[in-house]
């Protein structure tokens, strides 16, 4: 049955009033959605990211490197990497895995949300290079790691004489070095 031509008109009306609501609340959404984008990270910003169980175990012998050996947590929701370590008293630092008893350079470590990496004897661990004399066993060394986007955060390291626990992990690292020197 044929709409009555007097109602046409104001449905026609009626459809083009809803449309031009439905304008305004789309950008009413948009406009609170934008402050719910991250921010631009702050360089302290530490978000769900820790640092535990941090250890660096000197070299036998003087000028030798050492290690330092941590466990790195990501609690947030937002997968991050591991991209650089600094140690305060170490003029240089590398990431290094030991994969079948040979080491080599990693560029980052990935640390996907909610995982828990540990750097260990025998698996992933920093070289502590051109250690200064000031680091002695007993006393601590600030670690400083930096993750992707540039989020920084410090921890501190408890110092190791060379042979202490571990020591087997330890020899096996500086014999690997020695022949790579
Ligand atoms: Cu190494």
């Amino acid at each position: 049955m044929p709409v009555p031509e007097r109602i046409a008109p104001a449905v026609k009306i009626a459809r083009s009033l809803s449309l031009l609501a439905l304008v305004p609340l789309l950008s009413i959404a948009a406009c609170q959605r934008a402050p719910e984008q991250p921010a631009d990270p702050s360089p302290d910003a530490k978000p769900g990211l820790s640092v535990s169980d941090g250890t660096l175990v000197l070299p036998a012998v003087k000028g030798n490197p050492g290690a330092a050996y941590f466990t790195v947590t990501n609690a947030s929701d937002v997968a991050t990497s591991l991209a650089g370590v600094h140690i305060d008293g170490a003029g240089n630092t590398e990431m290094h895995e030991t994969i079948g008893g040979s080491m080599s350079p990693v560029e980052s470590v990935q640390l996907d949300a909610g995982a828990t990496v540990k750097f260990e004897r025998g698996g992933k661990h920093v070289m502590a290079f051109e250690l200064a004399d000031t680091l002695e066993p007993g006393g601590t060394a600030e670690i400083t790691l930096t993750f992707s986007g540039g989020d920084k955060l410090s921890a501190p390291l408890t110092i190791e004489a060379a042979g202490g626990s571990g020591s087997m992990g330890s020899m096996d690292h500086g014999e690997h070095m020695e022949a790579a020197h």
